[in-house]
């Protein structure tokens, strides 16, 4: 038998077959976000979560501290002091929406959940320079037909604009650069901004619907192209669903990808 050092070497002892790592870090990467109604002292606190279907609703919710206080002060991010994202728990029915703060606290939101099933509802905010997503679920009452879990797509084509996913190969557990290059007629569209950058990019997990936090980088409009640094935490499949502005036109689409072990 060969007589090796491996392990006795730090450099060496860091290798792929070791425990997993990431996993007794306490700080806030440690959870996805969404996945809890309360956090970090923050709390969700719905008027409601029994919603009919098919009918434009008018939803309230706070967010209170640990004595139950609705918190009245929030910061922007990309350019809201709010976004709420609602999602089907089949991955589908995606809404992003800004609700208004009242004065003591309370926000308030019109929309329409389309068809029955259990849905998630996302607030996002800055709170004391501290990004945080809650979640809730909702109920539409009614029988529900569920969609087909989530396969690999990188291609997407909607309102006649060609999206592409790059890069192919995703590897989880590793911050890295997400790009959506747009094309039409074998063109390049212009992006205009929205929220603040060329595009707005919500990750999901399949499975319990973790919401990752995305964060936009800077590119020229005129290459077509919009770019996210993510980290996915786990191997395992994640819905992405991206929002951008070609020629001015707000369109969303949704793109899967499986995140790979190292
Ligand atoms: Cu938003």
């Amino acid at each position: 038998m060969a007589d090796d050092h491996h392990g006795t070497d730090p450099a060496e002892s860091d290798d792929k077959h070791g425990p997993p790592h990431g996993y007794t870090d306490t700080g806030s990467h440690a959870l996805p976000g969404g996945v809890t109604v309360a956090v970090d002292g923050l709390q969700l606190e719905a008027s409601e979560t029994r919603i009919k279907p098919r009918e434009s609703h008018e939803w309230t919710y706070q967010i209170r501290n640990e004595e139950g206080t609705a918190i009245r002060r929030f910061q922007e991010t990309h350019d809201q002091l709010a976004h709420l994202i609602l999602i089907r728990r089949d991955l589908t029915r995606f809404q992003h929406l800004h609700p208004e703060l009242a004065e003591d606290g309370t926000w308030s939101v019109e929309f329409t959940l389309p068809d029955p099933g259990v849905y998630r509802a996302f607030v996002d905010v800055l709170v004391d320079g501290r990004p945080t997503t809650l979640g809730t679920d909702l109920f539409a009452s009614g029988s529900a037909n569920y969609e087909e879990p989530p396969r690999s797509s990188r291609v997407a084509t909607t309102n006649g604009y060609d999206i592409e996913l790059s890069p192919e190969n995703i590897p989880a557990e590793k911050d890295l650069t997400l790009e959506f290059g747009f094309s039409q007629d074998g063109g390049v569209p212009q992006l205009e901004p929205y929220l603040g950058a060329l595009g707005h990019l919500v990750a999901l997990r399949d499975g319990d619907l973790a919401y990752l936090h995305v964060h936009p980088e800077e590119t020229d409009p005129e290459d077509g192209v919009v770019q996210f640094t993510v980290r996915f935490p786990t191997a395992s499949r994640y819905r992405l669903f991206l929002q951008a502005k070609p020629d001015g036109e707000l369109i969303t689409t949704s793109f899967d990808v499986q995140a790979m072990e190292r």
